[in-house]
């Protein structure tokens, strides 16, 4: 596989680095990665997203040469962090899969249990098991072509490493992580210092402090206790998400109530859209699966989905709340019959 991707890579020019419209630390980390390590290799590199790169991302280097007007001259395309067509609406209301379809591409991610998979791929390399991101897969595949990994790169792949596994702390983390992040700090990657830039860009206006006050006050509990959630309505996206993402305010304090195995960030938008940010503890690795039973997508511990074909609020959340109580009774009862 590897060695079929360098063919690809030698016989193109201009190539393009695609992320879903989710964009995360991993997507953005491995496109990132790629811009430096196929750069280094002569190419000219262009990223696309098909949203704006969240705010809360922007603390890493690069993150505003990521179009998000799809290029439609490039000779080969990477596709990384996502593996199916359901999180890719701008390609489709734009039109411009055709401009993908026709080029060979590379298909680059970790989530195993993909619907609608992107099935033109000239290369699908879809490892769910061995690595904790993409950016761990790309590293992966850079050593086996010996592609140079300069210390920008090195710090990219470490990055979408400590995204996805939350700081090596859920268990995405593999032992070839810990082997993969000792060799990106030997090629010049400094977690401290990711981590000193990450705490640096976190800092809120005290407005925001206050704000998340507020959220904390109004989380409810489901489920007994073991679900928790918070709606954002459209007057607080208008007045707080310019200034601090809602969700990663209070999401991860919400997995932290004793019980607590699963949040749930819901933001209803006035034209009826309604979104939810899925995250849960380890040992309930249910996101993912909740997030494709209502349309997205996502991988173990972080997933999201979004609704807009009219469904209430009401209705998106009973049924979500609904599904996820099953996924996590159904994963008592896996356990219990082992
Ligand atoms: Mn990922």
């Amino acid at each position: 596989m590897a060695q079929k991707i360098k063919q690809l890579v030698g016989a193109a020019q201009r190539i393009l680095v695609i992320q879903a419209d989710n964009p995360d630390a991993d997507s953005l980390g491995s496109s990132l990665a790629l811009e430096h390590i196929l750069g280094d290799l002569g190419k000219d590199v262009y990223m696309y997203c098909g949203v704006d790169i969240p705010t809360y991302l922007r603390y890493m280097n690069g993150w505003d040469r990521v179009l998000n007007k799809l290029p439609s001259n490039f000779d080969l395309s990477f596709i990384v962090d996502a593996s199916t067509y359901t999180l890719f609406d701008q390609l489709e209301k734009t039109g411009h899969w055709g401009w993908v379809k026709g080029k060979p591409c590379v298909v680059l991610d970790h989530h195993g249990t993909a619907q609608n998979p992107l099935d033109f791929a000239t290369i699908s390399v879809v490892d769910d098991r061995d690595v904790a991101s993409t950016g761990q897969l790309i590293f992966r595949i850079a050593r086996q072509v010996d592609w140079r990994i300069s210390p920008e790169a090195a710090e990219h792949i470490m990055t979408s490493i400590l995204g996805d596994t939350q700081g090596l702390m859920n268990d995405l983390t593999q032992p070839s992580t810990y082997r993969a992040m000792a060799d990106l700090t030997e090629l010049g990657a400094n977690r401290a210092k990711l981590e000193e830039q990450r705490r640096e860009y976190g800092r809120m206006p005290e407005i925001i402090y206050r704000y998340r006050g507020r959220l904390i006050e109004r989380t409810e509990l489901a489920a007994d206790g073991t679900i928790a959630f918070v709606t954002v309505p459209q007057e607080e996206i208008n007045e707080y998400s310019p200034l601090y993402n809602p969700g990663p305010l209070v999401q991860f304090d919400m997995l932290q109530i004793q019980g607590v195995r699963l949040s749930l960030v819901f933001k209803t938008y006035d034209n009826g859209r309604v979104t939810a940010a899925i995250r849960s503890n380890n040992g309930s690795p249910i996101a993912g699966k909740l997030a494709e039973h209502m349309g997205g997508g996502g991988h173990a511990y972080a997933a999201g989905f979004k609704i807009e074909d009219g469904r209430s609020y009401a209705d998106v959340k009973t049924e979500c709340l609904r599904h996820a109580t099953e996924l996590l009774q159904g994963l008592d009862q896996t356990i219990e019959a082992n």
